[in-house]
């Protein structure tokens, strides 16, 4: 045996072979028999009969980067929003069908055990799920990568709704058993936090400093399989969990103190016990910079100590690795690679540093500056003082950089320094990323240029080299080919099945969208989409949803920028002219609208909205006339799973942020690729999505950024747009009078009055270029050809955002590392 052919017992690719291995499984593993199985035991065997096709590939993979040391990617992310595992599995390994059939032959039904799995919610929104769509390409593509993260016990919440508010319940993911997971503490790290810094001389008669830590953790590493599509390769992501370190136990013995001990572990616990939901700002809360520096000193050890051959020459570790920050959550990796470096390694400062800042590269996601992270110097100092030292240092060297290029501008000097004065002494974490970072990047066009001309100006002024954009996408195993199975196979008999690795080649959709015939066998999967949502929203929520009328769907985290208000102002309104008589029902295009939402639950506004949604919902859908015409469908607790239903049937996608504030949006893509129009504002990924798709295929309304800020800075006055226009009017003093809160105008008080007073994101001067576009929208439904010609033209044209291109842009212009050789399939 080479090291390249680990020795693997793979079960037989047939129903006969699946069968065989999964009453292994059943019998074995789960200890029960088919007739007294539960159906969360049959997931679970099936789950684990899953795994075990993937495990040579798994093997093999390993063993492939063990032995060529080639170049990889690591990418840390506090975040993966990975989505249910099992469907995934199934069709990267090729086995939908043996499975299928293989539990048919036993009685059991694929599909029921499908809905069994929880998905791992390991994130709060667009930046966890770019994370895991970004690892789902690299796997697919054979790049040597590896996900590092964070195994939160408790995933984003669970969302429910009391008289239409959101309460927030535990999600407790792991509960039932957790299959897809390899727990490895004989690969435990330990990490230090707290404690003191000291000089000393070492014995060659050199000044320097170690740290004296005031309490330690474990990292124990779970191992996930990351499948790529039918390529043979297998990557992995880890996610650390944490634990009381063994002196904690020894505790018990040597004091007796039991209670004590045992509080202790549960102390160590909490690190790695719940992902923080985004809040409206980012808190310097102390246990997030904990759980952030957890995971990536564990990850950097990991990769030092089990990545690379003994005795490497951590001089050459830019050859081998590249850490790739998803947003500023992983940036204390920097101190943390000098600190091995200079402390650990005796590097001096200059050779560290030079081996860091080609280490690194970082990713920006928000444009907000509100969401930049800052850490209080005082908390950094207490929880990482060694780093917080090393951070100085960094930041003089940059500032001394910084006045010798500018001829002593101290006013530059403060502006770009790492480290905030007011209103309290901070380290500013984007920054740091930018100065230790290789390049640093936006995730949209329009993004990447605001960040160089609106956040990070001087920065790009100082390094116009390190700026770049990589536009952002989504995997097309899980957002077409998954979730479309109709769509899939539409195509796949269209122009073969090449486009799921290789997303371009849907343009050769193009000419089918002239086709009649093909337009209504769209038509066709699109309604038969709508048939399974519907039932779907039947059961799960026991929401009535009539699948002919025009899907209107608005689902993205809530926040004030993204708009839901101004989508709820265009329900509002709709129900004002049809109950005034303004409108007759006859003239109205049918329609549901749809949002899926979670508010961050500190995030007063956001769930005051989320309320308001609900209420609004609630009135609409029980007047008699209006709801001939106009329903509200929100559905609690939006999330992957969700979206995998939701998206292929939606007509219409809804991306209204104002102008310069969405870095990108992702849920844009997927619906454009699944065949929604989009009405949206020029913001983010909706201005390429445009240009790609054509104007006459895109909803385009608003503002542009730059007549936006103009007129921030002018003095926006929202009360002037209500004033003047009489429909905005009526819709917001329908609220105002309490129409959709029993009467009471005090309920939804504040909303009203932080729209007419601040409206920060420009909701009413948006609104009547909004409503206009909506009768664009009514107008062109009405013809159904035309529509559906405008949606295959849209799922033609959109291959662009397959994240396969994502990564080799990231590979092209950031990461300068290689695939490995397929695994010959
Ligand atoms: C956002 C906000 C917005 C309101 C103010 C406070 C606050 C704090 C944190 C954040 C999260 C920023 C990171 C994020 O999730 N960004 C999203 O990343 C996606 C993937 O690149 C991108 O498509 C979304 O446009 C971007 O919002």
């Amino acid at each position: 045996m080479t090291e390249s052919t680990p020795l693997i017992a793979t079960p037989e690719h047939s129903v006969e072979g699946f069968v065989r291995e999964y009453l292994r499984e059943l019998n074995f593993s789960q200890g029960t028999v088919l007739e007294r199985a539960s159906v969360n035991d049959k997931y679970l065997a099936l789950a684990r009969t899953v795994r075990h096709y993937l495990m040579a590939r798994w093997m093999r993979t390993t063993a492939d980067q063990i032995r060529t040391q080639p170049k990889a990617v690591a990418y840390l992310s506090a975040e993966f929003l990975l989505g249910r595992q099992l469907d995934n599995a199934l069709i990267a390994s090729d086995l939908e069908s043996i499975a299928r059939e293989g539990l048919a032959s036993l009685g059991v039904d694929l599909d029921e055990l499908r809905e069994e799995e929880i998905e791992p919610g390991l994130g709060n929104g667009g930046l966890g799920r770019l994370a895991a769509c970004f690892i789902d390409s690299l796997a697919t593509m054979s790049v040597p990568a590896i996900g590092y993260g964070i195994r939160y016990e408790y995933g984003i919440f669970r969302q429910t709704f009391v008289d239409g508010r959101q309460v927030e319940e535990p999600d407790n993911w792991l509960d039932r058993g957790s299959p897809w997971e390899f727990a490895h503490p004989e690969h435990e790290v330990t990490v230090s936090f707290g404690g003191h810094t000291e000089k000393y001389t070492d014995p060659s008669g050199r000044e320097r400093t170690r740290w004296v830590p005031g309490w330690q953790v474990l990292g124990v590493p779970y191992n996930y399989m990351v499948p790529g599509y039918r390529n043979g390769r297998v990557n992995t992501l880890r996610l650390w969990s944490a634990r009381a370190t063994h002196a904690f136990d020894l505790k018990i013995f040597n004091y007796g103190d039991y209670a004590e001990a045992v509080r202790a572990q549960t102390f160590a616990e909490n690190i790695s016990k719940v992902l923080y939901p985004e809040d409206s700002t980012p808190q310097g809360k102390e246990l997030r910079l904990q759980q952030q520096y957890f995971f990536v000193a564990c990850s950097l050890r990991d990769f030092i100590d089990q990545l690379l051959p003994e005795g490497f020459d951590l001089h050459r570790l830019p050859e081998r690795i590249v850490f790739q920050l998803n947003d500023t959550h992983p940036v204390i990796a920097i101190p943390e690679l000098m600190r091995i470096l200079v402390d650990e390694q005796g590097f001096e400062w200059d050779e560290a540093w030079d081996v860091t800042r080609r280490c690194f590269a970082y990713t920006c996601h928000t444009l907000l500056p509100e969401a930049l992270e800052v850490w209080p110097v005082e908390l950094m100092g207490r929880l990482l003082p060694r780093h917080l030292e090393i951070i100085y240092r960094i930041n003089d060297d940059f500032l001394d950089e910084v006045r010798e290029s500018s001829g002593g501008d101290e006013l530059l000097v403060r502006r770009m320094s790492i480290i905030a004065e007011h209103p309290e002494r901070a380290v500013r974490m984007a920054y740091l990323a930018t100065v230790a970072g290789a390049k640093v990047n936006g995730v949209a066009e329009l993004h990447s240029q605001l960040l160089r001309d609106k956040v990070l100006t001087d920065f790009a002024d100082h390094f116009p080299e390190k700026f770049t954009n990589v536009t952002n996408g989504v995997t097309p195993r899980r957002f077409l080919r998954l979730a479309n199975p109709g769509l899939s196979a539409l195509i796949t008999e269209a122009i073969g099945d090449g486009w799921v690795t290789d997303l371009d080649r849907l343009r050769e959709l193009e000419p089918l969208a002239d086709d009649a015939e093909f337009r209504r066998r769209f038509r066709e999967v699109k309604a038969a989409n709508k048939d399974r949502l519907v039932r779907l929203l039947a059961t799960r929520d026991g929401i009535d949803v009539d699948p002919g009328t025009m899907l209107d769907v608005m689902v993205k985290r809530l926040h004030e920028y993204k708009r839901q208000l101004l989508k709820l102002l265009h329900v509002v309104t709709l129900y004002d002219r049809i109950t005034s008589g303004e409108l007759a029902v006859e003239d109205v295009t049918p329609r549901t609208v749809v949002f899926g939402a979670k508010a961050a639950p500190g995030y007063r506004m956001a769930k005051e909205i989320i309320a308001l949604i609900n209420h609004v919902g609630a009135v609409v859908n029980a007047h008699p006339e209006v709801s001939r015409v106009l329903r509200v469908a929100f559905p609690a607790n939006y999330n992957v799973t969700v979206a995998e239903t939701l998206v292929p049937a939606a007509d219409l996608s809804e991306q209204i942020s104002l102008a310069g504030k969405e870095a990108s949006g992702t849920g844009n893509m997927k619906f454009a690729l699944n065949g929604a129009l989009t009405i949206g504002t020029d913001d983010g990924a909706n201005v390429e999505i445009r240009q790609l798709v054509g104007d006459e295929h895109f909803f385009l309304f608003g503002l542009t950024e730059p007549e936006a800020s103009a007129m921030q800075e002018a003095g926006y006055r929202p009360s002037s747009y209500y004033e003047e226009n009489a429909s905005l009017r009526r819709a917001i003093d329908l609220i105002a009078k309490g129409t959709f809160s029993g009467g009471d105008p005090a309920t939804f008080a504040p909303v009203v009055s932080n729209l007419l007073d601040e409206d920060r994101f420009m909701v009413l001067a948006d609104y009547q270029s909004y409503l206009d576009a909506q009768e664009r929208v009514e107008a062109a439904y009405a013809d159904p050809d035309a529509w559906s010609r405008s949606a295959v033209l849209n799922v033609a044209r959109t291959g662009f955002f397959s994240s396969d291109r994502s990564m080799r842009d990231y590979l092209d212009r950031i990461w300068h590392a290689e695939p490995l050789p397929a695994n010959g399939e």
